[in-house]
């Protein structure tokens, strides 16, 4: 019966291989891009996950990932948040088919399943998040300015609790996908392997003669070369700031450091606003990608 279903559902306790096969599912709508960019969802869907973990202040313990407050306006007009709509309604596919997954959960593990799935490392994941409501959301500005220098990129991620390492390896997401012009202003990709996880985006910042573009867009860097791949201002800045050049530098020469600190701080953001008790298991989970379901 209705009441009987409504029951069951009531007590339905998700298990890790529920979670799995919601990661699964995410898996395969990543790859069902066709025509859109360079064929693949990840990019888009790893932003979501950083945007909406990214609002996090450690002082006031507000923003973060735990209600997933990107869902309601304003916060999801922010000028940051342009062009997460498509990642946001790719989500909700899965929501409808996995009603029980809360939105939080499901953002963060879209993240860790464009990671994971773009070549990149394991990223150990929990579940726990609860759906928040529009009071919640938090104000414009605390993600990063992309026009900004070293004070403004340090303002940012220390209000979420990180250090210049964890920093400098977090951007090295840029490896992966795109400026949009008619999201953020800014144009073209970061890397020649914008769907494969790699520590190219190093490479390249030191590799490559970085001028500025002449354009009529917002101020970016092209490569002399090829003038065919882009960076950030916050991007350059990384090969200029002494502190956080050690640490590309670093990632330039070893890309298992850099996958071993991308993974640490990238769990770390997943989890910020997140209070440790909501958590449904002490130790992290990690999700198996699809391939390694295939053997
Ligand atoms: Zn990004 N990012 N980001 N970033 N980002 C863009 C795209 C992507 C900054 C930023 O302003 C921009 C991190 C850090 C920082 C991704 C992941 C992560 C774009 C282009 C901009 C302007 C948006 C567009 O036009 O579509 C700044 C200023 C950052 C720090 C200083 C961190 C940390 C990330 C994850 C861990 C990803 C995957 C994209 C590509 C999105 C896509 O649609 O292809």
């Amino acid at each position: 019966s209705g009441a009987q279903a409504a029951k069951v559902a009531a007590n339905f306790t998700p298990t890790k291989e529920d979670y799995q096969k919601v990661y699964n599912r995410i898996a395969e709508i990543i790859d069902e891009a066709g025509e859109y960019d360079d064929g693949s969802f990840g990019p888009v869907i790893l932003r979501l996950a950083w945007h909406a973990s990214g609002t996090y202040d450690k002082s006031t313990g507000t923003g973060g990932s735990n209600y997933a407050t990107m869902r309601f306006e304003p916060e999801s007009l922010h000028g940051a948040n342009a062009g997460l709509s498509v990642a946001r309604g790719l989500m909700e596919k899965v929501k409808q088919e996995f009603s029980w997954i809360s939105y939080g959960d499901l953002w963060t593990l879209g993240g860790v399943a464009a990671v994971q799935e773009m070549a990149g490392p394991k990223i150990p994941w929990r579940a726990g998040r609860i759906d928040g409501f529009a009071e919640h959301a938090t104000p414009d500005g605390r993600l990063p300015d992309a026009s900004q220098g070293a004070p403004h990129i340090r303002d940012i991620f220390y209000r979420m609790g990180f250090n210049d390492q964890e920093i400098v390896a977090l951007c090295g997401a840029h490896a992966l996908g795109r400026c949009h012009s008619n999201r953020s202003g800014y144009e073209g990709p970061w890397t020649f392997s914008p769907t494969t996880f790699t520590n190219d985006f190093y490479k390249l910042l030191f590799e490559e003669k970085w001028v500025w573009k002449k354009w009529s867009g917002p101020k970016q860097l092209e490569d002399k070369t090829t003038k065919s791949l882009m960076m950030l201002p916050t991007d350059y800045v990384l090969t200029q700031d002494k502190s956080f050049k050690k640490y590309a530098k670093a990632y330039a020469d070893d890309n298992d450091l850099f996958f071993k600190d991308f993974s640490a701080a990238f769990a770390t953001l997943m989890e910020l606003g997140v209070p440790t008790q909501q958590f449904v298991s002490s130790e992290p989970w990690t999700l198996k990608t699809l391939d390694e379901q295939k053997a």
